[in-house]
């Protein structure tokens, strides 16, 4: 059954890998599925067709048959469930992936979108020169405990998973922030998930998307 997601016709990064299609991408890539991407403009996130099949006009967007899903972590879910390569065999080994993956979503994601608002979007404000730093300490908050999770680990739990995929593609968003690089291992870490040769195919693909020139190679 083919695959179809969303995409930014033209992603505001310019081709980073930093809108959200590039980790659904990478989880299709990592588990072999073949996928079409459909290119939306921001005028056409907020049509009725598209508010179909995500209620907040966003991408990405999955559909499979009759099966549209919104929100990343759900589609990678769906796929880790499906395929096999991003989720242990072992009940608790999969449990523990799956505790990672809404760790990166829900507790390290938020505050690192947060700064980035702050550095695109506000950046005019009286506040900003006080708000700025509250905001980058609010991620150093998440990432110092992260780091030491981590430790001297190639992964957060075992073999590498959904967790580790959602988890990387969580910690880029920081990259440009300079804060990682005060956490060698995070950086590394990162550095691991973008050399994944499912990351590359995604990443290029994405910035194939935004540059108009094929993926080379
Ligand atoms: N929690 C959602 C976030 C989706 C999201 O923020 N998408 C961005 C692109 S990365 C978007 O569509 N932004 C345009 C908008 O909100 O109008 C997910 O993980 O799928």
């Amino acid at each position: 059954m083919t695959i179809t997601i969303t995409a930014f016709e033209r992603s505001p990064d310019g081709g980073k890998g930093l809108a959200r299609d590039t980790r659904v991408r990478w989880a299709l890539e990592e588990v072999g599925q073949p996928y079409e991407v459909r290119l939306v403009s921001f005028g056409a996130m907020k049509e009725p067709a598209h508010l179909a099949l995500h209620p907040f006009g966003q991408i990405p967007t999955y559909e499979e048959g009759d099966l549209a899903l919104f929100e990343t972590g759900a589609i990678v879910f769906h796929l880790a469930e499906r395929h096999a390569g991003l989720l242990p065999d072992d009940a608790k080994g999969r449990a523990r992936a799956i505790t990672w993956m809404f760790a990166a979503l829900n507790t390290v994601e938020p505050p690192i979108v947060e700064l980035g608002f702050a550095r695109l979007f506000e950046r005019d404000k009286p506040w900003h020169a006080e708000r700025f730093p509250v905001l980058e300490d609010r991620v150093r908050g998440r990432l110092k405990p992260l780091s030491v999770r981590l430790g001297a680990a190639d992964w957060l739990d075992g073999a590498f998973s959904a967790g580790d995929l959602l988890m990387v593609s969580v910690l880029l968003r920081a990259k440009s922030s300079g804060i990682l690089d005060e956490f060698p291992n995070l950086a590394a870490y990162l550095a691991r998930g973008e050399a994944r040769p499912a990351y590359q195919r995604a990443f290029a693909a994405q910035l194939a998307v935004n540059t108009g020139k094929p993926p080379s190679g």
